[in-house]
């Protein structure tokens, strides 16, 4: 039989299948070849037993998904205030992973500022990301937001208290997520870490809440291909006079040369994941490993390959992530 993880709970893999959910475990063999299964896997599976796991369109290392359709984006305009670098890093981590990106801007009752609304239009959407501006206590443009998760497995991803949950329950007035104010989570300091699990709206809905990437900073990749993860850059990266240029204060620097073109906040957010990135390059250097050893094109970025025996350090990171799919390549 053939069916989609939604959940996973230690050694226990939840699979639906038809409407109609299963309980397994792993086969041996699966195990010994190390593969893991993330939530949003298309497996096979007989009598209990996952036999073999799908090629993926598409994954998240952390939280592990898979399968993904979108990334959603969510912000609010106020309570926290929009802060233009946060989102700035959450779309080039979708970027990075080649995910299709929405966004959208909730609380957007608690603002009477055109100015703020305009300022998200003129950055984002020559872009060509979905904009909505929500209101999940007031309805407004719910519709549009439900349209937007229509038929889609949706990854839903921003900073907490910005109403996430609240959104997720007006799309079915059946679902009844826990809330929290902004306040009660600061002061309990709580980060309601729950396992990731495909939560099934309605029939045509599907979406996965997580408080998005742990790992949001860019100290995996090389400077170099930051600048791939701004789409408003790409159509002059080949074009700039040094090969290896970083737009910083390069001569001849074709973004530098059209600078007015680009937004000051995603530049500076550019500026900001290239220090990360640098830090990365020295850290890379400073361990006496292979920098330039090999390259190699996943999802169309350029990652460093490390070998498998100079890797430091037992936590798993999302460059460790890069390399295992590297390697199993
Ligand atoms: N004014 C206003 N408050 C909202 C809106 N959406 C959510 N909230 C409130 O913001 C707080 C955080 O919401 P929650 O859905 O728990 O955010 P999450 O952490 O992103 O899931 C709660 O107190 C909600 O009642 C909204 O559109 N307008
Ligand atoms: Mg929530
Ligand atoms: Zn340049």
């Amino acid at each position: 039989m053939q069916g989609q993880i939604y959940k996973i709970h230690s050694d226990f893999y939840y699979i639906r299948s038809n409407n109609e959910t299963y309980e397994c475990k792993i086969r041996e063999v699966l195990k010994k070849q190390n593969k893991k299964i993330y939530v949003g896997d298309f497996v096979e599976f007989d009598n209990g037993y996952i036999t073999e796991i799908t090629d993926r369109k598409n994954y998240i290392p952390r939280p592990s998904v898979a399968n993904i359709d979108q990334v959603v984006i969510v912000s609010a305009v106020k309570e926290p205030e929009l802060d233009f670098n946060q989102l700035n890093r959450y779309i080039a981590f979708a970027e990075y992973y080649n995910i299709p990106i929405k966004l959208c801007f909730n609380k957007n009752d608690l603002s009477s500022d055109d100015k703020l609304i305009e300022k998200v239009f003129s950055i984002y959407e020559p872009l060509g990301y979905d904009i909505v501006f929500t209101s999940a206590l007031e309805g407004f443009e719910l519709e549009e937001f439900k349209e937007i998760m229509k038929n889609k497995l949706s990854v839903l991803c921003g900073q907490s208290g910005v109403g996430k949950s609240s959104l997720i329950n007006s799309l079915n007035p059946e679902f009844d997520l826990r809330t929290k104010s902004v306040s009660e989570k600061t002061l309990r300091g709580t980060h309601t870490t729950r396992h990731c699990e495909i939560m099934t709206i309605d029939n045509d809905i599907t979406i996965i809440d997580t408080p998005g990437f742990s790992n949001l900073k860019f100290d995996f990749l090389l400077p170099i291909d930051v600048a791939k993860l701004f789409r408003e850059f790409r159509p002059y990266l080949n074009t700039c006079k040094y090969q290896d240029c970083l737009h910083i204060h390069e001569d001849g620097c074709s973004i530098l040369d059209n600078i007015e073109n680009f937004s000051s906040e995603r530049y500076e957010s550019y500026l900001e994941f290239i220090k990360e990135a640098k830090e990365y390059k020295e850290r890379v250097k400073y361990q006496g490993v292979k920098t330039e050893s090999r390259f190699k094109n996943t999802h169309n970025k350029t990652a460093v390959k490390i070998s498998v025996n100079k890797r430091q350090g037992s936590r798993r990171t999302l460059k460790q992530d890069l390399y295992k799919e590297l390697e199993d390549e």
